[in-house]
């Protein structure tokens, strides 16, 4: 109890001063009246949390947007504006008449009017920041059903109801994104055509249409004063959109921001000094990749290239040759600063005029008009500068040849794309090379690459066996409470506990027993006191690199949020000083590892569940949490298994961290053929196919009960060694027995068994673009699909 008595008071103490300044706000008759000028001029809510009033704009000191915003933030946070396209000039007054808001410039004449039904009696800033409107005892006109940009707690949106981004965060005026709840249900995000109103196909929808025979149509968007995000059906079913949201003294919002991207934020009320908006989920997952648009410019404007960057955030960057239409507007689009004529060919060879840069991995998908097939790329190259409709090609998968026109839309980098943009420049007057860009794109590439380390991870479980864990039922209680519980230290913005170095360093008593090493540090066994005693896992990062080191909380955020019961738990973090720790819950029944390869085989079906779990927890982090997250580490030291045997993948979320530390390069990984996907020494992109791949060699490993490599095995059987290049000579020759040695479980279950070699098979072909996703894995593995015959994984290389 003395938990919640602490913070309970330093929230009173926080709002007494607040009521203070009630009288100003909370209840205006008509006549109250607000001038635009430097002076603080706004009303405020009773609590004080929210204003509505005058705020200057940035970009030009004598212009005034009248607004509503949270007060007591530092930033000040615009969630609702009047008059965006149509900023007030200084000495603009905003009246309560009894025809509702009136707001005029110094020379009395009209930018804006509330709407109003019935004559206004007054008027009140309320503490869930609406502006209400009174006619007597009815509303005659609320900003929750005049929404701009943003959704609060408390507000609905209604069918046809509709959010419309700002044109960028500083410019107020109507962006190209609306957000609307269709008449059929279905909430969708689309581009606008400005100056008009049209609005392009979706590139987001929630699906809710209903179809009368399942489903029943979305009726209203709600945003409930607990901070639940959700479209209420027709039948009151509710369909929520996002993850649960955190509980506690937070605010909620929800932005379409100016980029397209709908996001849902939370900070803590209370100040510390360094809190922000937290994102917390955002439709859609990838902006830039929205494979359903064919109309409309995309989301970066015409010729321009999309890239996501951190909190799904996309950028636009023109490729070379081309800039800016408007050089203060990235998300304007581009222009090429050339044209080519088509008589020009007859001024000479046109190899002399125009050239090609090359962009890997970046398409305008929707801009083709031809397809050369088979083809080369010499072909490509030559086909294109011959062309003068051709303003791109691109080059993929080997034979494809896409001749592409301007405007060039929908651009975007997309890693799975196995081919190469061919940008048509004009030599001579615009530069051979663009290293910036170029060096760009490398960078985007290599981003998700988590060179070499690799290797360890928690092995560390390896050796453990059990302590019991008496009180995890009072644990979670416990935990319970503490969620609730915003004490400004103890948690990030996610629910993770925050730990002094000093309690951890007790709780593992001195850092005693050591569990394992893995790539940053040493693991140790721990037991903290949370009103009883849970038995933890501390994982020291001791030596994380500077970058690294500042990446560290945004890391945390993102595994903080992760959910699922095939995924080991982070409970904890600290941060403190130099010491970097986290720490998870202890698992006692071991790794994969050790139950695979230990002294008895275990069960056929046991193994099967295994598969499955590790499938599911995979398919979660690839596509199912907030923020995607590639392990790049997959192997069965790093699956550990809980008391009923169910597995639970740990050490996800580091990739990031470990990119950072420059000292792990990549030769580190080389030559260990085992589960690392060869796509890291091609220099390819790294994808979610990299941790298909390794599980493809994992799940050989779960059929067969041996490692990927047996190094032991001598001169007699060097055939075997490689457990990929084996299980497909005996898949070709139909001698499964081979494989599965005297597993009669197993070969009981015959079909079963050819289904997940086949499987594997499909998952460690060496061309990333073959290999399934992980829902097409468990869609394979559960049989309710066919699997077709799975090619040689290497098809290149030589057989002996
Ligand atoms: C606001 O003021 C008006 C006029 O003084 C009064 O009739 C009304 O009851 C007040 N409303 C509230 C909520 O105090
Ligand atoms: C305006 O507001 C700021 C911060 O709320 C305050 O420090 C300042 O004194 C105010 N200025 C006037 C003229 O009221
Ligand atoms: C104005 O600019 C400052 C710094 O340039 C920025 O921190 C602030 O958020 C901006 N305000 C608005 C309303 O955009
Ligand atoms: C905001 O952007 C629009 C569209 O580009 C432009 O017309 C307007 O002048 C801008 N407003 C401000 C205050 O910069
Ligand atoms: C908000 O919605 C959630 C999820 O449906 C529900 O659990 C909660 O009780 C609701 N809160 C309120 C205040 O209605
Ligand atoms: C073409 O664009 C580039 C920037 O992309 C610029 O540096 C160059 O000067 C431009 N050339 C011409 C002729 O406008
Ligand atoms: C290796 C190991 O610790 N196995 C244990 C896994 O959990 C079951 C059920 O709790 C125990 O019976 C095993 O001994």
């Amino acid at each position: 109890m003395a938990f919640a008595l602490v913070p309970l008071s330093f929230s009173l103490l926080f709002l007494l001063p607040s009521f203070a300044l009630a009288q100003n706000g909370g209840n205006l008759t008509v006549g109250a009246s607000l001038t635009a000028s430097d002076q603080n001029s706004s009303w405020l809510s009773p609590s004080g949390e929210f204003a509505f009033g005058f705020r200057q704009l940035n970009n030009s000191v004598d212009l005034f947007l009248l607004a509503i915003w949270y007060d007591q933030i530092p930033d000040k946070t615009i969630v609702w504006y009047a008059n965006g396209d149509d900023p007030a000039p200084k000495n603009s007054k905003v009246e309560l008449t009894d025809g509702g808001l009136v707001l005029t410039d110094p020379r009395r004449a009209e930018l804006w009017r509330s709407v109003t039904t019935g004559a206004v009696t007054s008027g009140a800033m309320t503490d869930a920041g609406n502006f209400v409107l009174q006619d007597g005892h009815s509303v005659a006109w609320e900003s929750f059903k005049n929404p701009t940009d943003t959704i609060l707690p408390s507000q609905t949106l209604d069918r046809q109801g509709v959010l419309s981004s700002r044109y960028s965060d500083t410019n107020f005026s109507r962006g190209r994104f609306q957000l609307k709840l269709q008449e059929d249900g279905n909430l969708v995000l689309a581009t606008v055509n400005l100056p008009s109103d049209h609005t392009n196909e979706p590139y987001y929808e929630s699906g809710t249409e209903g179809d009368s025979i399942s489903s029943s149509p979305g009726y209203q968007l709600i945003f409930n004063s607990s901070g639940y995000l959700y479209i209420l059906r027709e039948n009151r079913q509710k369909f929520t959109l996002g993850v649960e949201p955190p509980t506690g003294n937070f605010y909620h919002r929800a932005t379409l921001n100016f980029d397209g991207v709908f996001t849902y934020y939370y900070r803590p009320k209370a100040s510390t000094g360094n809190e922000r908006w937290t994102p917390l989920w955002n439709k859609p997952i990838n902006i830039c990749q929205n494979s359903r648009v064919t109309a409309g410019s995309g989301v970066c404007g015409f010729n321009s290239v999309c890239t996501l960057v951190q909190d799904q955030r996309p950028t636009c960057e023109c490729p070379s040759g081309y800039s800016l239409f408007d050089p203060n507007d990235q998300y304007g689009g581009c222009k090429a600063n050339f044209t080519q004529r088509c008589e020009e060919s007859e001024m000479g060879p046109v190899e002399d005029l125009y050239g090609f840069e090359v962009l890997l991995n970046t398409d305008w998908p929707t801009s083709d008009y031809a397809l050369l097939q088979p083809f080369t790329e010499d072909g490509c190259r030559q086909s294109c500068l011959q062309d003068c409709m051709c303003a791109v090609a691109i080059f993929r998968s080997g034979d494809m040849c896409w001749k592409k026109k301007l405007p060039l839309s929908n651009g975007r980098v997309d890693p799975n794309l196995d081919g190469k943009a061919l940008i048509k420049v004009r030599r001579g007057d615009v530069p051979r090379i663009k290293p910036e860009i170029l060096e760009k794109e490398k960078k985007n590439r290599d981003d998700p690459v988590v060179v070499g380390a690799v290797l360890l991870g928690c092995s560390m479980f390896a050796n453990l066996l059990l302590v019991s864990a008496i009180c995890l039922g009072c644990f979670l209680i416990r935990q319970k409470k503490l969620k609730r519980i915003p004490q400004q230290d103890s948690f990030v913005e996610t629910n993770l506990r925050c730990f002094g170095f000093k309690e951890l360093e007790e709780a593992t008593d001195g850092f005693k027993e050591e569990l394992g090493r893995g790539a940053f540090g040493i693991v140790y066994k721990g037991v903290i006191n949370v009103g009883c005693s849970i038995p933890v896992a501390v994982k020291r990062l001791d030596t994380l690199t500077r970058d690294a080191m500042k990446e560290f909380r945004t890391e945390l955020n993102v595994i903080g949020q992760t959910h699922h019961k095939n995924l080991v738990r982070l409970l904890g973090f600290c941060d403190d000083g130099e010491h970097r720790l986290l720490v998870y819950e202890f698992l006692r029944n071991g790794t994969l590892s050790s139950f695979l390869f230990g002294d008895k085989k275990p069960g056929w079906i046991k193994r099967i569940q295994i598969a499955f779990g590790i499938a599911r927890g995979l398919l979660y982090l690839h596509e199912e949490c907030n923020t995607q997250i590639i392990h790049c580490d997959i192997k069965p030291q790093n699956i550990l298994l809980d008391d009923c045997y169910n597995a639970r993948i740990c050490d996800f979320g580091l990739a990031k961290l470990l990119s950072l530390d420059q000292s792990y390069t990549l030769t580190a990984i080389r030559g260990t053929k085992g589960y690392v996907a060869p796509d890291w020494f091609r220099n390819l992109p790294i994808t979610v196919k990299v941790d298909v791949y390794s599980f493809g060699v994992l799940l050989l490993e779960i059929i067969c009960c041996r490692r990927s490599v047996e190094m032991d095995i001598e001169g007699t059987n060097t055939e075997n060694a490689i457990l990929t290049d084996w299980a497909y000579d005996c898949y070709c020759e139909g001698s499964l027995d081979t494989l599965v040695g005297q597993d009669t479980d197993a070969l009981d279950d015959r079909e079963n068994l050819q289904r997940f070699v086949m499987v594997a098979i499909w998952c460690v072909q060496e061309d990333p673009s073959l290999r399934p996703v992980m829902k097409q894995v468990i869609q394979m593995l559960e049989g309710v699909v066919e699997i077709p015959i799975p090619p040689c994984p290497c098809p290149f290389s030589v057989t002996t």
